[in-house]
């Protein structure tokens, strides 16, 4: 049976939120976080009017007002943002109950047996976005096609404020003819190692034995088979809780010294505590893993007394885990670090990683 999957995402979602809400800031160029004197901190979002000068998500607040002196920054207001969350997720639970939230403005929807009848995904995408606009003031965009990897991949292929719809007989043509770079749950060091092997698009992969796709990209190599004649089998799960977030990195070269590893250590103890952050999340449970040039996969974990989502807090324990693993004439490939064991769980929505350590699977 073929399933319908729509993804839906809001567009520049906190930032839409503050235009909306304090209507001065509308039509400008504003970002979401960071300090306003461009000191520390990195911007959540940014608005599209903000975007035309480059300015994006994770980037500080000095860079985004080198790039445009006159950008507002804007203190975020996360408890709004999530009521918002509860009312999107209110407009789609009229018509499905299969909703898997990937964190708060973003949404897979299962409309195979829609609840009202309606029987097009396409018609139900666009009654949740005119929905969404009426009746809360904001904008969002939709994919929509046979599973989660396409529908995920077409709500962002006519943003802002639009839909895309890749219907069964598309899907072939459309995995051929996509980039690596595009697959989501691909990272920059994968797409490079496909790119070295000669592998630039879907039909390169699609050419390819299952095999020697997995003894290059090991069990990721049967989801790339699969992936790329369009199969994507991975149901959409309500209700799925966030149990731990994690966030890694593979270097190009591997890594020998403390000193190169402790810069990587903070830039991944970074995404992780903004992730923390989005998701309103503080976790007692810090784990380190390293693997080593020979692929060996260790993990060092610890309990603090009280949780966290502080930067410092996460960078410090990871460090002294990685300095207490012994790193003795041991080659590093690969840095993560996962925090677990939240205090109030059920409290935030979901959300997955995303580049190399996208749980596919
Ligand atoms: N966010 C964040 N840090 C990031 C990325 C995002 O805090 N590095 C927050 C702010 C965003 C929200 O999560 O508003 C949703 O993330 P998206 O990636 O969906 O980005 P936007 O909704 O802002 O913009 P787009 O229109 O591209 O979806
Ligand atoms: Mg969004």
């Amino acid at each position: 049976m073929v399933r319908k999957i729509i993804h839906i995402d809001m567009d520049a979602f906190y930032a839409s939120i503050e235009q909306r809400d304090n209507p001065e800031y509308r039509g400008k160029p504003i970002v979401v976080g960071g300090s306003p004197e461009g000191r520390g901190g990195v911007v959540a979002t940014a608005s599209y009017e903000a975007r035309k000068f480059g300015i994006r998500s994770a980037m500080t607040s000095k860079k985004a007002l080198e790039l445009c002196p006159e950008v507002v920054v804007v203190r975020p207001r996360f408890d709004v943002y999530k009521t918002v969350s509860g009312q999107i997720r209110e407009i789609f639970s009229r018509y499905t109950d299969l909703i898997e939230p990937l964190s708060l403005d973003e949404a897979f929807l299962d409309v195979s047996f829609d609840k009202q009848g309606i029987g097009s995904a396409i018609d139900i995408a666009t009654a949740i976005r005119c929905a969404i606009r009426e009746e809360l003031g904001l904008t969002a965009s939709a994919g929509i096609s046979v599973n989660k990897f396409l529908a995920k991949i077409a709500s962002d292929m006519n943003k802002p404020d639009g839909q895309t719809f890749i219907g069964p007989s598309r899907v072939e043509a459309f995995m051929e003819a996509l980039p690596v770079e595009k697959f989501f749950g691909v990272g920059k060091v994968t797409a490079a190692k496909m790119r070295s092997l000669g592998l630039l698009t879907g039909a390169d992969i699609k050419k390819k034995e299952e095999a020697e796709l997995v003894r290059h990209f090991g069990k990721a190599g049967h989801f790339y088979y699969k992936i790329a004649r369009g199969i994507d089998e991975r149901p959409v799960q309500p209700d799925r809780e966030i149990k731990s977030l994690a966030a890694e990195d593979t270097f190009p070269v591997d890594l020998t010294l403390l000193d190169e590893m402790v810069p990587e250590l903070e830039k991944i103890a970074g995404t992780v505590a903004q992730r923390l952050g989005r998701n309103r999340l503080k976790g007692r449970t810090i784990t380190v893993k390293i693997k080593y040039a020979d692929f060996r996969v260790i993990t060092r974990s610890r309990s603090l007394v009280r949780a966290t989502d502080e930067l410092g807090v996460i960078l410090q324990t990871a460090v002294e885990l990685l300095v207490g693993s012994g790193l003795e004439e041991k080659k590093v490939r690969l840095l993560g670090i996962t925090v677990s064991n939240f205090e109030g769980v059920g409290e935030g929505p979901m959300e997955v990683g995303d580049g190399d350590q996208l749980e596919l699977f």
